[in-house]
C-alpha cells in the first residue's frame, strides 16, 4: 500500500529548504512516522553528494573505464559503477535502518553484515544507470526504491522484503549527474526535485511538487531496435511521426540512452519514454525492480502513468530480484495512446 500522508508541498517561498529540512517537514506531518525513513533518505542523499563529487572528478581522479569485469546482468562494469555501488552498499548496509539491499550490480540480495542492526527497510538500487554514457560526459543517475520489510521486526532480512509490488513502496528516486546534480523524490506525498549546490555541499528544493504535463510533444525510445520490434510499437511509433498538425503530430525525437536522463526531460516536459520488448529481449531491456518500478512511482505521484504496454507498471508482483520488463511511462495521453496500439485500451 502506498503511505499517505497529510503532508502538501511547500509554499514557493519555501523554495531554498534544504533536502534535510524538508524530509523532516514531510516526516512531522506523517502521522506515526518514527524518524527511520527520514534517516534513511538522508543516508541516500548522503551517497548521492558522494557519488556526484566522484563523477564530477572522474576524468581527473582516472576514474574512467572498465574494472575489467562483468555484471549479473553480464556487461563490462565501469570503475565508477563499482565506486557508487559500494558507496551505497557500505552505507546502507550498516546504517541501522535497511534488513536487505538489492543491487542492479549484484546477483544476489545483500544481507545486513552481523553485528549490525536490521532495520525497518529494504533499498533496491541502481548504482549508477546509464553507465555506458560515463566515458563521454553524458548525464549518468542513481535510482532507489525503498519497501518496508516484510519479515519478521529485527531478524535478518528475507528476499521477500525486496520483491514487493509496486504499490507497496514508501519512497522512489534518483539522483541525475548532469549540468548540475538534481535529487528527485517522492514518499508518496508528490514529486520533489533538489539541485546540489557543489560550493555548500547540500541540495536545495528548486522544484516543486512536479506535475507531467498531460500530454507532450516528445518520444524516447532507441530506434535502432526497429527492426526488431512487434508491428503494433512499428505503428505507434510511425504515428508519432506522421504529420497531422491539427493533433500536434510529429512528435520531436529525443534519446539520450540514460533512463534518469530520458525520464527527467520527459517528467519536466511531457511526453513518452519507451523500451518495448523485441525479437531479442522478449521482456524488455529494462529491469522492474531497479529502474521501472521507481520511475512508476514517481511518474504516478506526478500525474503521469507507466504501462507494460498492456498493464500498469505498478501492479506487477515480481518473480525475480532482476527480471526485465517493457517499459511506457510519461503524460498520461501518451501512454494511453501507446496503449491503444498495443491493444489494451479500446
Ligand atoms: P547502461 O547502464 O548499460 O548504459 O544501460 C542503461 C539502460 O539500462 C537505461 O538507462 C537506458 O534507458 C537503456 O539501458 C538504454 O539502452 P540502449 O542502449 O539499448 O538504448
Amino acid at each position: 500500500m502506498t503511505r499517505v500522508s497529510t503532508w502538501t508541498p511547500p509554499e514557493a517561498e519555501e523554495r531554498g529548504w534544504t533536502i534535510e529540512r524538508h524530509i523532516l517537514e514531510g516526516q512531522r506531518s506523517s502521522p506515526g512516522a518514527t524518524g527511520e525513513l527520514t534517516s534513511l533518505l538522508q543516508q541516500i542523499t548522503l551517497c548521492s553528494k558522494i557519488i556526484a563529487s566522484r563523477v564530477n572528478m572522474a576524468g581527473l581522479a582516472g576514474d574512467l573505464g572498465l574494472t575489467g569485469q562483468t555484471n549479473v546482468q553480464g556487461e563490462e562494469v565501469q570503475k565508477l559503477d563499482d565506486f557508487a555501488n559500494q558507496t551505497l552498499i557500505r552505507t546502507l548496509s550498516r546504517g541501522g535502518h535497511c534488513c536487505m539491499l538489492g543491487s542492479e550490480e549484484e546477483e544476489d540480495p545483500i544481507p545486513v553484515p552481523s553485528g549490525y542492526p536490521s532495520g525497518k527497510y529494504a533499498v533496491l538500487f541502481d548504482p549508477l544507470d546509464g553507465s555506458s554514457n560515463i566515458d563521454v560526459n553524458v548525464s549518468i543517475g542513481t535510482i532507489f526504491s525503498v519497501h518496508e520489510r516484510v519479515s519478521e521486526a529485527g531478524g535478518a532480512g528475507e528476499l521477500r522484503d525486496l520483491l514487493q509490488g509496486g504499490t507497496r513502496q514508501v519512497a522512489a528516486g534518483y539522483v541525475i549527474y548532469g549540468s548540475s546534480t538534481m535529487l528527485v523524490y517522492t514518499t508518496g506525498a508528490g514529486v520533489h526535485g533538489f539541485s546540489l549546490d557543489p560550493a555548500v555541499g547540500e541540495f536545495f528544493l528548486s522544484h516543486l511538487d512536479i506535475k507531467i504535463p498531460e500530454r507532450g510533444k516528445i518520444y524516447s525510445v532507441n530506434e535502432g531496435n526497429s527492426a526488431r520490434w512487434e508491428q503494433p510499437v512499428r505503428s505507434w511509433v510511425q504515428w508519432l511521426k506522421s504529420d497531422a498538425p491539427e493533433q500536434k503530430r510529429p512528435y520531436s525525437h529525443r534519446y539520450v540512452g540514460s533512463l534518469v536522463a530520458d525520464f527527467h526531460r520527459t517528467l519536466l516536459k511531457g511526453g513518452v519514454f519507451a523500451y518495448p520488448a523485441d525479437n531479442k529481449n522478449r521482456r524488455g531491456k529494462l529491469r522492474l525492480m531497479y529502474e521501472a518500478a521507481p520511475i512508476a512511482m514517481l511518474a504516478e505521484q506526478a500525474g503521469g502513468a507507466a504501462s507494460t504496454g498492456v498493464e500498469p507498471i505498478m501492479g506487477l508482483e515480481p518473480e525475480n530480484l532482476h527480471q526485465r520488463v517493457p517499459l511506457y511511462v510519461g503524460s498520461k495521453q501518451d501512454v494511453r495512446d501507446a496503449e491503444g496500439f498495443l491493444g489494451t485500451n479500446d
